[in-house]
């Protein structure tokens, strides 16, 4: 995915705690040497919004919060995070990641895949240090989840009769279970309830399906809005993923029939990508993806009632409120 930087989420009591995560990280990329610490310099302080760590944090806000604890778990979420992002990268083939040029870009698809491999292992080699059990099985079910997921994706590249199980199985793997996954940490490095920890671990998948969601919406927005903004579209089905607005597109006969005629060709020129997005907002895939959306994010809303603690319900409400704004088609 090739996309600007984005901006963080504002909550007020944690925006101190967010500035030392940002200490934090970048401390941590002065630790290494060479290579390494300039492409994960690049990377890593290229302006990210921090919605994992933001989620862990506001999870761990009870009464036991305690930053200087809490940071090293959060930068090692952001660091499994952008590991990712580097491997997504290269399998993309994308020229920007956070408005710079990508690793596989400036040097070459090897040294990507290791500077990914390597910023792996420091996640555990971060959570081993909380000697905490519970933790590393979280975070390895997670990081196998990631794998997977973006192994689904590549098995049902082009596949114009994948349904929505496959979908929501796929979007769960590779991104709702690290929403989830940060949770559930911030829950148990806060010894919070089991009551609470199994909540905000709903709370984490839900709302790591919407936002995965609103992304795939975001990907066919061809308003005048988008289009102003100068945000690339159509990166997906170039690539050959098919999202929940074109498998609901593909409900549409017309739609059906029209997107096979183009996709026979082999590779889509930038006028067939424009031509099958307009084709796909002529029919009712856009609306009933958003109501996708929508239902997501309700139940995201519906879970906060049943977390403990009033600053953790208004910074997950926030999350929400910020995951409906940054998308002009799920308005
Ligand atoms: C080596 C850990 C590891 C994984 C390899 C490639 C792969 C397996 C997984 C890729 C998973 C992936 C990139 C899912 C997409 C999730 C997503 C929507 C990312 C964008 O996240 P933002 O918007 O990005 O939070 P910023 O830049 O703001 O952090």
């Amino acid at each position: 995915m090739t996309q600007k930087p984005e901006s963080k989420i504002e909550i007020d009591f944690l925006k101190p705690d967010i500035k030392k995560l940002e200490m934090y990280l970048s401390a941590y990329t002065e630790t290494l040497d060479g290579i390494l610490k300039d492409t994960v310099k690049n990377t890593l302080m290229a302006g990210g919004k921090r919605i994992r760590p933001t989620l862990f944090l506001i999870c761990a806000r009870n009464k036991n919060y305690d930053i200087d604890y809490l940071l090293p778990a959060a930068a090692s979420i952001e660091i499994i995070h952008t590991a990712s992002l580097i491997h997504d990268d290269i399998i993309d083939k994308s020229i920007l990641r956070r408005g710079k040029r990508t690793i596989h870009q400036t040097y070459d698809k090897d040294t990507a895949k290791f500077v990914g491999d390597y910023l792996f292992t420091q996640t555990f080699a971060i959570l081993n240090n909380y000697q905490d059990t519970r933790i590393n099985i979280e975070m390895s079910e997670a990081a196998g989840f990631l794998v997977k997921g973006e192994f689904n994706q590549l098995r049902t590249k082009k596949d114009l009769y994948q349904n929505e199980k496959i979908y929501f199985d796929k979007i769960f793997e590779k991104t709702s279970s690290l929403f989830k996954v940060s949770c559930i940490l911030g829950g148990i490095l806060s010894k919070s309830s089991d009551k609470d920890i199994k909540n905000m671990g709903r709370f984490g998948e839900y709302i790591g399906t919407s936002f995965q969601i609103n992304d795939d919406l975001i990907d066919v927005d061809i308003s005048e809005t988008s289009i102003l903004v100068g945000k690339p579209v159509g990166n997906d089905l170039k690539q050959g993923d098919i999202t929940l607005p074109f498998i609901y597109g593909f409900e549409d006969i017309r739609f059906r029939r029209e997107i096979k005629q183009i996709l026979k060709k082999g590779s889509l020129s930038d006028s067939d990508l424009q031509k099958i997005l307009g084709l796909l907002t002529e029919t009712d895939a856009i609306k009933k993806t958003r109501d996708k959306f929508y239902e997501y994010i309700n139940m995201a809303k519906d879970v906060i009632e049943d977390i403990d603690g009033e600053e953790r319900k208004e910074g997950l409400l926030k999350v929400c409120e910020s995951i409906m704004n940054s998308s002009r088609l799920a308005k």
